[in-house]
């Protein structure tokens, strides 16, 4: 449906007139600096482009106070030595006589995003913007922030839209404490920050800044503060605040809009923050948002000061939101001690106001499941052979080593194929390929076939064909993903090949998410280049590090925690090339579910995810993830009830078994008594 990209060349005009270094980074280069980038990557043009108008006095007036605009107005003609004057009564202001315009563009390009999006013209969008607004309060400026756009466009969402819960998510390495108090006992309003903190020692150096401030009033539960207490927070820190910290909390929510406080001063290179996070990283939490609102994702820019990681950020923030893939995410993906500290205290702080955190932090990790083997006692974990250290804090290969590989260059020009039988879908494939006689690709999958009793019928074959086609297309780098569908009883086996065939063409790790009664291929190497994942197993099971079973939970709740607190966390952690994600037989999956998990697995290998359904599958299933392995927005779930104490049981039992190897897994770190 589109992506909006909002900007005015006028917010150009405001600069430091004098000598201020502590305001001196907040200059009109920052956004001419993205803008050239998102030209030079063609991606501006792919946007819808709006021209940002000025909000009105009445719509600066849902937040700020008449006497603070009026004051702000009146800074279009002061002099010099007056602006300094007046700027000196803020913290970390400058005003420049262009302000005023400045300001009430920023706040009206916001404003018009958020119209764009919810009348549905657009599906989601960028407004980039100066001054920025996460600072500003209801009668003062701060820290570069004049009027707080996305606090304004919230409360216009609300008010003229009528929306009754909007998601504010500020990933700027500051804390939004204009958004904090705006909407401190508001519960429409889900506000969560991340922010260098150092325990109170970083600016803006407010006690309310930590993980305890949760709002008040109505409003508690509704601030979510996740303070930094180290500086050098990188893509494994950041992405597991959102699995185990955000998205949970998220999804629990159900937010009708998401809008993002997209500062990029949380980059690596930016001064201001001095993190570790990379570019790439924000394609990922772009990501992971979209799965949110049906997709109504409004970003606006705030802080980032390093011109070339801003400007690589705000690519990788558009490129997501026009529904390309993410691309893979480099260094070893384990969360560092203070930053795992830190996420543990904020959902400790949380606990008493969201289900979704409630049994996980209360249940005692479980030597065994109650639904374990007869036996009692849980299989040991095998070493998992010569490769396992591929997977462990130290990757070897490093995940670099493949991404060079020619199979894996981004972009491919078809992002998603589907070869299906049902005969109202798109075939992209020609079915006299597979059939003819004697041609290369029926005899390679004859050939392929063989070993397998099931595969030896004619329409199990030509499933088959296909599926090896599509495969090639992707390990070749022609397609980014595909749908294909195979009869019930060649599920497995056409599994089997596919992995076969994926490891022996070029896939370096593959990652198999299936689901339903799908054994794990029996021949399948223990050698860490496969990472097979059950989802509908009897038991949850860890048989080794890389070969994990679960059963299908019974509820949402527990649907979204396994997702958020089991297959993310393993497949981040194993960075695989290659995704393969069958719904096997008696998956008892429904469409929503499937679309959610497949929507979230596109952030793994560059979004080179092949699903594989069942032929008796209905039209609707398949057309959603089609939609979805193209870059569409799954539909939301609604409210999500709570996960069973079995469901919360199993991921327990499994966390706790694999929770040394796969360090994404970890939710907290136990603070040490003082
Ligand atoms: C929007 C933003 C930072 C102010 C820092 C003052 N403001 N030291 O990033
Ligand atoms: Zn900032």
């Amino acid at each position: 449906m589109g992506t909006a990209l909002v900007y005015h060349e006028d917010m150009t005009a405001t600069r430091l007139l004098w000598d201020d270094p502590e305001c001196e980074i907040e200059r009109p280069e920052r956004l001419t600096a993205a803008l050239d980038r998102l030209r030079q990557r063609g991606l501006e043009q792919r946007c819808l482009r709006l021209s940002a108008r000025e909000a009105s006095k009445e719509e600066l007036g849902l937040v700020h106070s008449p006497e603070y605009v009026s004051l702000v107005r009146k800074t279009q003609v002061l002099g010099e030595e007056e602006l300094q004057a007046l700027s000196r009564q803020f913290d970390a202001i400058y005003f420049h006589p262009s302000t005023f315009h400045c300001a009430r563009l920023a706040a009206g390009a916001g404003l018009q995003l958020v119209d764009a999006v919810l009348t549905g013209t657009v599906q989601n969008g960028l407004a980039l913007v100066r001054p920025p607004g996460h600072h500003s309060q209801r009668a003062a400026a701060n820290g570069f922030c004049v009027f707080n756009n996305v606090a304004i466009a919230a409360a216009h969402a609300k008010q003229k839209h009528g929306l009754h819960r909007i998601l504010i998510v500020d990933w700027d390495v500051h804390h939004g404490q204009g958004i904090q108090y705006l909407f401190e006992d508001d519960p429409s309003v889900l506000y969560f920050s991340w922010h260098r903190y150092e325990h109170g020692r970083f600016w803006p150096f407010l006690r309310e800044s930590d993980a305890d401030a949760v709002g008040r009033g109505q409003g508690l539960g509704f601030t979510v503060n996740l303070p930094w207490n180290q500086v050098g927070m990188g893509n494994a820190d950041y992405m597991a605040a959102f699995l185990h910290l955000l998205l949970p909390l998220a999804f629990e929510f159900d937010p009708e809009l998401v809008l993002v406080s997209a500062g990029f001063d949380s980059v690596i290179g930016d001064p201001e923050g001095q993190m570790q996070a990379t570019p790439e990283c924000f394609a990922h939490l772009t990501q992971l948002l979209q799965v949110l609102a049906g997709g109504r994702v409004c970003a606006m820019l705030e802080g980032g000061y390093h011109l070339e990681s801003l400007a690589e950020s705000v690519c990788m923030t558009v490129q997501t939101l026009l529904g390309d893939p993410a691309p893979p995410l480099s260094g070893p993906m384990v969360p560092c001690q203070s930053a795992l500290e830190s996420i543990q205290s904020a959902r400790a702080a949380q606990a008493p106001y969201w289900k979704s955190l409630q049994l996980q932090d209360a249940t005692p990790v479980p030597t065994s499941p109650s639904t374990h083997s007869p036996e009692g006692r849980p299989p040991p974990l095998l070493p998992g052979g010569p490769m396992c250290k591929a997977a462990a804090p130290a990757p070897a290969p490093a995940p670099s080593s493949f991404l060079d590989q020619p199979c894996l260059c981004p972009a491919p020009s078809v992002r998603t194929t589907v070869a299906l039988t049902a005969p109202d879908t798109t075939l992209v494939l020609p079915p006299d390929v597979i059939q003819q006689e004697g041609s290369a690709l029926r005899e390679e999958t004859e050939a392929w076939a063989r070993p397998h009793k099931s595969l030896a019928r004619e329409e199990a074959l030509t499933a088959l064909g296909k599926l090896l086609y599509l495969l090639d297309g992707m390990l070749d780098g022609q397609v980014n993903s595909g749908i294909a569908a195979t009869p019930a009883s060649a599920a497995a086996a056409t599994l089997d090949v596919a992995i076969q065939r994926g490891l022996s063409h070029g896939a370096q790790r593959l990652l198999c998410v299936a689901l339903g009664q799908l054994d794990r291929p029996p021949d399948l190497a223990h050698d860490g280049r496969t990472l097979w994942l059950n989802i509908g197993g009897k038991e949850a099971a860890a048989l080794s590090m890389f070969h994990v079973s679960t059963p299908l939970p019974v509820m949402t709740g527990g649907f979204l925690s396994c997702i958020l607190g089991l297959v993310l966390p393993l497949a981040y952690g194993f960075q695989p090339d290659l995704v393969l994600v069958a719904l096997g037989p008696g998956h008892g999956l429904q469409g929503p579910h499937a679309a959610l998990l497949s929507a979230m697995l596109r952030g793994l290998a560059g979004g080179r995810v092949l699903a594989l359904l069942e032929e008796d599958s209905t039209p609707q299933l398949a057309g959603i993830l089609a939609r979805v392995l193209h870059g569409e927005a799954p539909p939301s779930l609604g409210p999500s009830s709570m996960a069973s104490p079995e469901d919360v049981q199993a991921l327990m039992y499994l966390r706790g078994q694999l929770e040394p190897q796969w360090k994404m897994l970890q939710v907290g770190a136990f603070t040490p008594q003082k």
